[in-house]
């Protein structure tokens, strides 16, 4: 018989402001331990919550069983307009435009939701003009039903823990970004968190996989977010929005491991 799968989310917010949230994947015998763990990351999370939602879903469609995570490769930069400036560098291969680039890059500096705010989703933006193509630019489009296989989670996070990358929050953006680059019309991912401490980030592409940057931001950034950037001939939005957010998508088994390059600006 098929496996049933369920869907978990969870969504922290005080005050109507986003604190944090957690998407996967489980089984019926999984479901009361990750949402318990699912809790306990809003808990952690600093400031107090005023509300915790935890939603689970019966997955009713297929899912995707996608094989590997992305290839990983740690880019070192010294301080984060180091790494903004390889993040231009690396998006232009992906062939975002320039002009896109720049958009994105600002409204992720000032926080991209109205008001300076962080939005709980991601923003949409042509990859040619730079436009934003999500509907609520407050939200944004939140990718769920991505994980890794409950069998490989272990060999999985002993793997990244090999190579120094032992944090949940790089499991989860490998996992997020893995979704987002079988995703059709995606060019590339460019991100960075909303932890004021947390100031790695990476840009992720199809051909190049997830690209570690050590610093996008400085140290006690409250602003952060995500940018998928779209080539809307290619992919009606409706129906790429429906993939983030519905299609689910299992990954087995970590990708290729490239060696740490350091990286400088051409003086
Ligand atoms: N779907 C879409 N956007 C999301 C989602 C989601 N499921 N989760 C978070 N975001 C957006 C939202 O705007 C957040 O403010 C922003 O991304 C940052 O979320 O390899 O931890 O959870 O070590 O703070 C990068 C890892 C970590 C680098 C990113 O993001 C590395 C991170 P956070
Ligand atoms: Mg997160």
């Amino acid at each position: 018989m098929e496996q049933t799968w369920y869907s978990l989310r969870m969504r922290a917010s005080d005050a109507g402001r986003h604190l944090s949230g957690a998407e996967r994947i489980g089984r019926v015998d999984d479901l009361s331990s990750v949402t318990a763990g699912m809790v306990e990351r809003a808990l952690a999370c600093g400031a107090s919550a005023e509300q915790i939602v935890c939603t689970v879903e019966r997955i009713d469609g297929a899912v995707v069983h996608a094989g590997a995570l992305p290839n990983l490769k740690t880019w070192d930069v010294p301080d984060a307009d180091t790494g903004r400036c390889l993040a231009r560098t690396l998006l232009a291969r992906s062939g975002v435009a320039p002009a896109a680039v720049d958009k994105a890059l600002q409204w992720l500096a000032e926080g991209p939701a109205p008001g300076g705010q962080v939005m709980r989703g991601a923003m949409l933006v042509d990859a040619r003009s730079g436009r934003r193509l999500e509907s609520d630019p407050a939200r944004g489009v939140r990718v769920s039903r991505m994980d890794v296989h409950p069998g490989a989670r272990t060999a999985v996070l002993s793997a990244l823990a090999a190579h120094g990358l032992s944090h949940h929050r790089t499991a989860e953006a490998l996992v997020l970004a893995g979704k987002v680059l079988t995703a059709p019309g995606v060019l590339a991912e460019l991100c960075w968190s909303d932890a004021p401490d947390y100031l790695a980030g990476y840009v992720a592409d199809p051909t190049h996989g997830y690209q570690r940057i050590t610093h996008l931001k400085a140290p006690g950034d409250p602003r952060g977010g995500r940018a998928l950037f779209v080539d809307p001939d290619r992919v009606a939005l409706v129906t790429l929005v429906t993939y983030l957010e519905q299609q689910a998508v299992l990954f087995d088994r970590v990708g290729t491991f490239h060696p740490v390059e350091t990286w400088r600006p051409e003086p």
